[in-house]
Formats: structure tokens, sequence, C-alpha cells
């Protein structure tokens, strides 16, 4: 036989990881940052075990039995390995429950662990995303019967007792604009609410529970009318009647995770606050998994950049190996500067919600927060999917080939931009987050947060920007027609 190639291997992703240590010493006090070195070592390990796993075995889909032998409607899923070994992960590593613990540093240990598992989870991070955006949208609204009910789950360090959540907001009218919801809830005669419609993507159906959008009967249109509800989708150990799954989604790539089209035939539902505002109910939930997401966006990122570093050293062109080539040596350090730089940015807003919830913020760190969380599942989103492309590129052929796993990444990059807000809704969302008396202060907030991190140019850029989110914000007609259209340049400005 003749010349063979070596695979890239996968360094250990926490003890190896040189930036995400740096990081957690710089930013965490020493007795914090030894108690989270057992979970992050673990998951780590999981993390290795799940490559080299997913390296020996052909990739697998859920699959969806809809009607049982007898002709009953069962719609049970089959789940991959890693789904089925989620919930232990989930419990045993706390990766929720540390998220909420009362500590300004709790989110940046919850989304350090997050960081490690992505990957490994096969998308599983997905309903673990809506289950802490619906403990947090439950805690924001203060519904203390639905607290006693659900919180002990949704955070519980037991995987028997442990429950993930659904966020059912998008549907066949309308994903961004969610004011289009055609679902409607209804009271029965025993004044229970139920909800009657069509969900037309519910990722991980699995879910024991979800946070849904819909119209109570008799309210107007538009997204105001709408109301936030809490539903529960098992009776027992079988799933509700009333909640009936139509089939799975063929994907581009998150194949492991089961996104379903969903029917609600009269599914019981509890309001969390008042019956209209939904969308103002449902917000601490979507800054949430925005959270989740450029976090997992960035482990995509250092995933693919990992992969291509090592196989630099291993891979020989031109008489050398590709990583004494200078071009390719400049093409994956530019690479790692950019990435660098997503991941200052993500661990900055991870570690800056854990201030605002717990800490002692300055004034203007809620503000600032609610400006940079768009901004970095924005910027994230679609720089996962250019670094997922370029690190292909740099397996040659190798990496356009299905079985070495690489294009599973290129492909699962791809969601990132599009669900929990496309870019330009966000982009739309970070100018919102400007309005009113917060560009004064946000302004001069970054420039001091700023402070000599950023050469003379760049802070001019980013001026600029701030000033064109002024005028726009006070802009009408045409004008701000005009402005609009520049969002998302504006957006992607600040961001860098
Ligand atoms: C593995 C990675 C983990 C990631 C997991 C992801 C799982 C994927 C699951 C999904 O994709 S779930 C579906 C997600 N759907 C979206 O994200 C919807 C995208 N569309 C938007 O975000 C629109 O901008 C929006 C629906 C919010 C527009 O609706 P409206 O009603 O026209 O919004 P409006 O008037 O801007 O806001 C209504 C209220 O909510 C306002 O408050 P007030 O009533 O007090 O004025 C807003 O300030 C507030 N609000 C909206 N967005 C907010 C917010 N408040 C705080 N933060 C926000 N982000
Ligand atoms: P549209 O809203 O129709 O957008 C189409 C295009 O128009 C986009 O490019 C968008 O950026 C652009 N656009 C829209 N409005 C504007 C504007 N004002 N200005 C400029 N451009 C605009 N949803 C859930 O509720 N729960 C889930 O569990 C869930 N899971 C998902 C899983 C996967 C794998 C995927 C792909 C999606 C999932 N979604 C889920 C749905 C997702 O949130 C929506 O697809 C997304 O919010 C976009 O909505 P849409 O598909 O209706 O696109």
């Amino acid at each position: 036989m003749g010349f063979l190639q070596d695979p890239p291997q996968l360094a250990h992703p926490y003890r190896e990881d040189r930036l995400l240590r740096a990081m957690l010493d710089r930013a965490l006090p020493p007795t914090r940052r030894a108690a989270l070195d057992t979970d992050l070592q673990a998951l780590g390990d999981y993390a290795l075990m799940a490559w080299r796993r997913a390296g020996q075995s052909s990739r697998r889909k859920p699959v969806l039995t809809a009607w049982d032998a007898w002709g009953n409607r069962v719609d049970r899923i089959e789940l991959t390995e890693a789904w089925q070994e989620g919930p232990h992960i989930t419990t045993r590593h706390a990766v929720l429950a540390a998220g909420h613990e009362a500590n300004e540093h709790a989110r940046l240990e919850e989304f350090a662990r997050v960081y490690l598992y992505h990957l490994a989870s096969e998308f599983y991070t997905c309903p673990l995303a809506m289950t802490d955006g619906a403990a947090t949208a439950l805690k924001a609204s203060g519904n203390q019967a639905l607290l006693d009910r659900a919180l002990p789950h949704l955070l519980s360090r037991d995987a028997t007792s442990f429950w993930l959540s659904g966020q059912w907001m998008t549907e066949n009218a309308g994903g961004s604009d969610v004011g289009n919801t055609e679902t409607i809830a209804r009271q029965d005669a025993s004044g229970q609410w139920r909800l009657y419609g069509r969900k037309w993507f519910s990722s991980a159906v699995v879910g024991e529970v979800a946070l849904a959008l819909a119209r109570p009967e008799g309210a107007g249109a538009g997204a105001g009318a709408l109301a936030l509800f809490y539903v529960e989708t098992m009776e027992g150990a079988r799933r509700r009647p009333e909640l009936v799954i139509d089939r799975l989604k063929d994907k581009l790539g998150t194949h492991e995770l089961p996104t379903a089209e969903i029917h609600l035939e009269g599914l019981p539902a509890w309001p969390l606050g008042e019956l209209a505002n939904g969308v103002r109910q449902v917000a601490p939930m979507l800054n949430i998994t925005r959270t989740w997401n450029a976090v997992c966006a960035t482990a995509s990122m250092a995933r693919a950049i990992a992969l291509a570093r090592d196989y630099a050293t291993r891979r020989h062109a031109f008489g050398k190996p590709l990583l004494d080539q200078p071009l390719h040596a400049q093409t994956l350090a530019d690479m790692q500067a950019e990435f660098e730089g997503a991941f200052a940015l993500t661990f900055e807003v991870a570690h800056l919600l854990g201030r605002v919830e717990h800490g002692a913020p300055q004034p203007h760190e809620a503000s600032l927060l609610r400006l940079l969380t768009p901004l970095a599942k924005l910027w994230t989103g679609k720089m996962a999917v250019r670094m997922c492309s370029e690190a292909l590129e740099c397996f040659g052929g190798a990496g356009y080939i299905e079985d070495t796993g690489l294009p599973q990444l290129l492909r699962d990059a791809q969601v990132y931009a599009i669900w929990e807000g496309t870019t330009n809704v966000l982009s739309l969302d970070s100018l919102r987050a400007l309005a009113g008396e917060q560009l004064g202060t946000l302004r001069r907030a970054i420039d001091g947060w700023l402070a000599d991190s950023i050469d003379a140019h760049a802070r001019q850029q980013i001026h600029a920007a701030m000033d064109a989110a002024g005028a726009f914000l006070q802009a009408n007609g045409a004008q701000r027609e005009v402005l609009e259209a520049g969002a998302r340049g504006l957006a992607i400005t600040l961001a860098r």
C-alpha cells in the first residue's frame, strides 16, 4: 500500500485550551476557579471521547414512529447515544444549575461548561439553552405557582427528575415576525386554558415542558396581543394526546436534533403573567438562548481551527509540513486572531450577564448587556460559517469528504445565523437596544470600557456607528428606510 495520510488529532479540549484556561484564571477568584476544575476536566474528557466515538460510528438521526403495530398513535422518538446521555451529563456537571447560583460568576462558570460540552452533545445544547431560557423567563415572571412546579426540574442536579423545555414561537406565517401567530388560547368550561394551532419549528420536541406564544381568543391582532403560556407535554410516561407530532424536519445540519412540526389540539396551558405582551415576557428567554448561541458558535470555531492546526503539522506539501508554508501559517493565524476576538466578546457577555443578575453592576451594565447580546449572537453566527468553511479548505479535498466528519462542522454552523433571530433581525434589535437615553450612556460606557485597548481609528469607527444608530432612531420616512438598510453594517462594526 502507498502513502496514507494521518487523520487530524484532537488535543484535550480543556487541558490544551490556552485561551479558555487563561480567561478563567483571569476572571475568577482562585477558590471558585479551583472548584470549577473537576467539572471542566470531566467535560473535556467527555468531549474527547465523543469525538473519537463519532469517528468510529456512522452518524445517526433521531427516528419518529408515529403509530405502533396495533394502530395506536405513539409519536415515539428514538434518540442518538449522545442525546440519551444528555440528561446525565447535564445534571452530573450542573451545567444549568451552576448558572442559576446566586453569584456574579455563575454565568461565566456555566458557559465554560457549555463551551466544552457543545460539540459532544450533538446539539443537545439547543434544548438545554431553551431550558435555561425558560427558567430565566419564569423567574422574571414572578409566577410563584409555576416556579414551584417547574424550576426544581429545570435546574435539577438529578437526571431522573430533570425536565427539558421547548420554546414554541415560530409558525408558518412568521418566525421573525411572531405578530402573525395563529395559535389560539381558549378557556374551557372549567376555566383551564388550552392551546389550538400549529407550531412550525419545535426543536427538541422530546421536552417535558415548553413556553409557547398564543393569542387569547378574542384578543386583537399583532404581537402586543399575544400571551406567553407554560405547557407540559407528558402525562406520566406517555406524550399528551393533545400534542401531535406531524413529522421531523429533514435539515441541512443539526441532524441529531429532533426538530418537529407539531399540532396543538387543546393542550392545557397556564399563562406566565398578563394575557398580553407575550413577546416582552419571552424576551428574557431570547436573551439567554442568544448567549448560548454565541458560546456554541464560538465552540464550533474552536473545534474547526484546532483540527486544521493539527492537520497542518501532519500534511506535507512542496517538501514541508503545511505549517511551515508561510501562507498556510498566515491563514491559520488570521483565523485564530478573528476567533479570539469572538471568544473575548462572547465570554464578556457571559460574565456581564452574571454581574447584572447577581453582582453589583455599574449603572450602565444592564444596557451594555442588552446591546452586546444580539451583537455577539449575530457576529459569531456569521463568523462560524465563514470559519468552518475556511477550516474545511485547510484540509484540501479531505475537508469535502463526508466520513472525515469535517463537512458536518460547516453544515451545523449555518444554523447559528438563522435561529434565535436572523442576522438582520438582530441587527435591528441591536439598534433598538440603543434607543432613548441608552445611546449617550452607552457611548460613555463603551469609551470607558475599551479604554486604551483599541486604536484611534477603531474608536472613530465605533463613534461613527453609534452616531448613525442615533440618527436612525430619530429618523422618519424615507430617511429611516435608508438608515435601516445599513443596520447590518452598523451592527457588525460595533461587534467587531
Ligand atoms: C446550540 C445553540 C443554542 C441555541 C438554541 C436555539 C434554539 C432555537 C430555537 C428558536 O429559534 S426559538 C424562536 C426564536 N425566535 C426569535 O428569536 C424571534 C425573532 N424575532 C425577533 O426577535 C423580533 O424582533 C421580535 C419577535 C422580538 C419582534 O416582535 P415585536 O412584538 O414586534 O417586538 P417589539 O415591539 O420590538 O418588542 C416587544 C417588547 O419586547 C418590547 O418591550 P415593551 O413592550 O416594554 O416596549 C421590547 O423592548 C421587548 N423586547 C423585544 N426583544 C427584546 C426585548 N426586550 C429585551 N430583550 C430583547 N431581546
Ligand atoms: P423569516 O422571518 O421569513 O425571514 C426570512 C428572511 O427575511 C431572513 O433572511 C430574515 O433575516 C429576513 N427578514 C425578516 N424580517 C426582516 C426585517 N424586518 N428586515 C430585514 N430582514 C428581515 N423556532 C421556534 O420557535 N422553536 C424552535 O425550537 C425552533 N427550532 C429551530 C430549529 C432549526 C434547526 C431551525 C432552522 C429553526 C428553528 N426555529 C425554531 C425557527 C427559527 O427561529 C426561525 O426560522 C427564524 O426565527 C426565522 O424565521 P422564519 O423562518 O420565519 O424566516
